[in-house]
């Protein structure tokens, strides 16, 4: 039995008792009853007014305004489409709280064919009253005790069930298998279960039960289940509206209009929590005398005051407390109550749908009455009939007014003036009670007569729904588990970033021994940072980023810098050398024009973002291309000579090269202009790169034991021995493969702008080719090589960016998806870019290290002068940088410095102090 309050005793235990004054004459008897009953009539103007109010606070919800507290909840249900009846698979089914005090587990199969049903088996458990009373832990190990009784007698395989979990109370759902109780509701109350994830609290349960290993992998409302169980007619259940003890209704709301969910397409689901509804304004007038009885003597007295005048649980109870005061009025049974008629709980919601029956419900009343120790006299049947009338009549009005409001609130975000839409229904008074349905349906059209609405029963109480929600789950969940395996690789943990460091401070040693190593540590013939005396103007060239640019650098107390950036086209940087570098003096002549400078020589630095091993600060041959360059002739060349003669080809112009410099030296120059501690540069471009000051000392192949020397690492070609192969992704195997230099430049390729969007890229087209991503629809434009920019990768992950902004991106760049598939993206950029943030970092602790240990110092402080577009706009990755350089080399204090011009003022720093040695030596 559903109990309402904390008495419940049975009926017909003790005697009549009969009230000792006269009984009212029959005019007297009459009004008392009209009077009685009229309490319970509700008009028009009074439901038009409960809809507008209710509207009002749906809508103040949805914007999320905190004050006043909006009368409903309109919990968001992370259900964002009607089912695609292509649902398919065996699902166990645990209804808790939709029927009182009982439970429900149901096996639903899905065919995933399109009215092909397969009928459910399922079996009903009475909730003991003190479970329901109890302690939460007590509940939940009673829902899985009678999970597994129910497969016990199931011929299913025992592992790897997948459960959707129909909780019918209010709930803060922060995902679709995680769902916090907001407060109980109905004839529950619980402790230690208010404010708790009831998924966790049911696994729990189940693990201590210990018989099957099922996954919950959903929870839903009940009105969710019952709108997604409905079967698709001419169109889908877009509404579902539950009457059982208690009373709920659901819709599909655009995800735009829902505050608190970061979504700007698509629909979601939206739990209305409308038992709550209570505006005195528009509730006051209706409530009666019976219901303030009934609320105060309930399990939530001032809470759920509108179920209590609706929810089956407080039907009977109302008509009950009406007949127990007509009786006391001697206008029923002649003025006699009994035992049973004063105890709460007695009349159920079965009885006043009995006793409203149009044929049985007479017969119904007597045997009923009798029950409670009554003997009804003719008039007195007839009247309770009126009494049971009055109150589900009121009820189906009130429910109607509630319907007529989340209609209306549709037809709003619909921005439709008609609006077609089908209403599910389900729970045991729609089914059971013979007219409160048509009362409902009638109400309906009468409050909202613009909107066409048809009721479609539901068939099996929500539990198809619920399966299907729960299929839509498992498949996220199987996608989400898809995703985790392809990203797992990308999670790079301590101990693995521990073991690049050490690999990479191998390698550096072997390479500055001149040994055979991936770390060419080439030196740079710059031995000191500058150290503010430079002066004078020079030229600066900076080729090897994404822009190739000519400046003037005017040395003084300080640094001006006049630029010109120049494009080099794919063709010119993969033709021939001499097309190459006679671009770049055409690029020189133009800017020497603009600036004033025709026929003028001035000392030029040249930075050349390119491995080369130098002979001299104005001597570098070519090792190898990178970065999607492969002019032919080069390799293996001189290119500062190579630039001497674009020069002289192109007679009349006077240049003096007298540096060519990495960009990591430029950088450290330009940035140890301002700060003198600066000994590291660092690229994170279009290409990845650091040099440092090493001991002379440890410097092979150069003369000289003191002083130090700027080493450029080159660590892009990092693991070009294998020794990174632990780390390589398929996806980087796909990278590299597709590039112009296969084998090559293996650290660059999982760390630059070059190749982090072509690794993304690549990983979507597996995750589609899984079904995870795209309904696993090969995107034609997923498969253009560099469609996916790494710009893309900083745009998407940046915090200010909404989801919704996440997939603008990703549409105009053709992908059409779902919010799911937008979030997967972004998780995708994440671990792609954070690993790549964390390999760096794992490179610059072994510097620091290297040049701590070298000096032999306990605690180093050194700063570290970067450039590069994916360091400088990326949202996190200077700062996961910087972490894990913490974590890695805790006893170096590293600064960044973001470099502000560039490497090319570097270049010209390194030329005025070539000129300003070379001046000494010439004095
Ligand atoms: C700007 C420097 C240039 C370097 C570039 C790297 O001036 O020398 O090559 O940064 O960044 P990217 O342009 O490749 O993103
Ligand atoms: C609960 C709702 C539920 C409704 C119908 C109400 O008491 O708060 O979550 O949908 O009953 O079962
Ligand atoms: C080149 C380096 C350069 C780096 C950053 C790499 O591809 O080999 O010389 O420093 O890119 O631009």
């Amino acid at each position: 039995m559903d109990s309402i309050g904390s008495s419940g005793l049975r009926q017909g235990e003790e005697a009549l008792s009969c009230s000792e004054e006269g009984l009212p004459g029959p005019s007297d008897s009459s009004e008392l009853v009209q009077e009685c009953l009229q309490q319970f009539k509700v008009t028009r103007a009074q439901l038009q007014q409960i809809q507008a109010s209710l509207l009002g606070s749906m809508e103040q919800a949805l914007r999320g305004q905190p004050s006043p507290a909006p009368a409903v909840r309109m919990l968001p249900t992370y259900v964002g489409s009607t089912p695609h009846g292509t649902e398919q698979g065996d699902f166990v089914v645990l209804e808790l709280g939709a029927t009182g005090a009982s439970l429900r587990v149901l096996w639903v199969t899905l065919t995933g064919i399109e009215g092909h049903r397969v009928e459910p088996r399922s079996q009903k458990f009475v909730i003991p009253q003190e479970v329901m009373l109890g302690a939460g832990q007590q509940l939940f190990d009673f829902a899985a005790h009678c999970l597994s009784e129910f497969l016990d007698a199931q011929p299913v395989n025992k592992q790897g069930l997948q459960l959707g979990f129909s909780f019918s109370f209010p709930c803060h759902q922060t995902g679709l298998d995680r769902s916090t109780l907001i407060s109980w509701t109905k004839g529950f109350r619980c402790s230690g279960v208010e404010g708790q994830d009831v998924v966790q609290l049911l696994r729990d349960a189940i693990r201590r039960q210990g018989a099957y290993s099922i996954d919950v992998v959903a929870v839903v409302n009940d009105t969710v289940g019952t709108m997604m169980g409905c079967e698709p007619g001419v169109r889908p259940c877009e509404v579902g509206l539950v009457v059982d003890t208690g009373t709920n209704a659901c819709y599909m709301e655009e995800a735009r209009h829902v505050a608190v969910l970061d979504e700007d397409r698509g629909r979601v689901c939206v739990s209305v929590e409308w038992g709550s509804f209570s505006d005195d304004g528009a509730l006051g007038p209706v409530l009666t005398t019976f219901d303030h009885t009934l609320d105060h003597e309930s399990l939530n007295p001032g809470a759920q005051r509108f179920e209590k005048m609706i929810g089956g649980l407080y039907l009977g109870e109302l008509v009950r407390l009406v007949l127990a005061h007509l009786a006391r009025c001697g206008v029923l049974f002649g003025g006699c109550t009994s035992p049973a008629l004063l105890s709460q709980g007695s009349i159920l919601l079965e009885h006043v749908a009995e006793m409203e029956d149009p044929s049985t419900g007479a017969a119904r009343v007597h045997a009923i009455l009798q029950d409670l120790g009554l003997s009804p006299g003719a008039s007195d049947v007839e009247l309770v009939q009126h009494v049971c009338a009055a109150v589900c009549t009121r009820a189906a009005q009130l429910c109607a007014a509630a319907l007529a409001a989340v209609l209306s609130c549709l037809q709003h975000s619909r921005e439709q003036q008609t609006l077609q839409v089908a209403v599910a229904t389900g729970g045991r008074v729609c089914e059971r009670h013979p007219r409160f349905c048509s009362v409902l349906q009638g109400t309906v059209m009468l409050l909202a007569p613009e909107c066409d609405v048809s009721f479609i029963p539901s068939v099996d109480g929500g539990g198809r729904g619920v399966a299907m929600v729960t299929a839509v789950a498992a498949r996220l969940a199987a996608h989400r588990r898809l995703l985790e395996q392809t990203l797992a690789p990308f999670r790079l943990n301590h101990d693995q970033l521990a073991a690049v460091q050490a690999q990479m401070r191998k390698a550096m040693a072997k390479g500055l021994r001149g040994e055979a190593s991936s770390l060419r540590m080439l030196p740079t013939f710059v031995r000191a940072t500058p150290d503010g005396s430079e002066r004078g103007d020079f030229l600066a060239l900076d080729l090897g980023g994404t822009n190739f640019r000519v400046l003037l650098v005017r040395v003084t107390t300080g640094v001006q810098i006049t630029s010109e950036i120049y494009s080099i086209p794919e063709t010119v940087a993969q033709g021939s050398g001499q097309q190459l570098f006679d671009h770049i003096v055409d690029c020189i002549v133009d800017f020497q024009q603009k600036q004033g400078l025709s026929g003028q020589s001035l000392p030029l630095g040249f930075t050349f973002s390119f491995p080369c091993r130098q002979l001299g600060l104005d001597q570098g041959i070519l090792l190898n291309w990178t970065k999607g360059f492969k002019a032919s002739d080069c390799e293996g060349q001189d290119v500062v000579s190579l630039l001497r003669e674009a020069i002289t080809r192109r007679q009349a112009v006077e240049l003096n090269v007298v540096a060519i410099v990495n960009d990591t030296v430029g950088t450290m120059m330009s940035c140890g202009y301002e700060d003198p501690r600066c000994e590291i540069g660092l690229i994170v471009g279009t290409g990845t790169n650091a040099c440092y000051m090493e001991e002379l000392r440890n410097v092979a192949g150069v003369p000289g034991d003191s002083g130090r020397m700027c080493i450029n690492m080159e660590w892009g070609a990092f693991g070009d021995d294998g020794s990174l192969a632990m780390l390589s992704t398929r996806f980087d195997a796909s990278v590299d493969q597709a590039s112009i230099n296969p084998g090559k430049q293996r650290f660059e390729k999982m760390i630059s702008g070059m190749y982090l969007g072509e690794i993304v890229r690549h990983i979507l087209l597996h995750l589609t080719s899984l079904g995870v991503l795209f309904r696993g629809q090969q995107i034609q434009r997923l498969q253009t090589r560099d469609i996916f920019k790494t710009k893309f990768l900083s745009e998407i992950e940046s915090d200010s960016l909404a989801l919704r902004q996440v997939r603008a991106i990703l549409e105009d760049l053709g992908l059409p998806l779902t919010s799911d598939d937008a979030l997967m993206v972004l998780e995708v950029c994440q671990a792609v870019s954070q690993r790549a943030a964390q390999l760096c970092g794992a490179g610059v602790a072994a510097v620091v290290e290297k040049i701590r240990e070298n000096r032999g110092l306990e605690e180093l402080a050194v700063s570290v002068g970067v450039d590069g577009t994916l360091y400088k706009l990326h949202p996190h990755f200077s700062s996961l940088v910087a972490a894990t350089v913490r974590e890695l080399a805790p006893r170096c204090v590293v600064t960044f410095l973001q470099s502000e011009d560039g490497s090319g003022k570097g270049a010209a720093l390194v030329t005025a102090v070539a000129c300003r040695l070379a001046q000494l030596t010439r004095v």
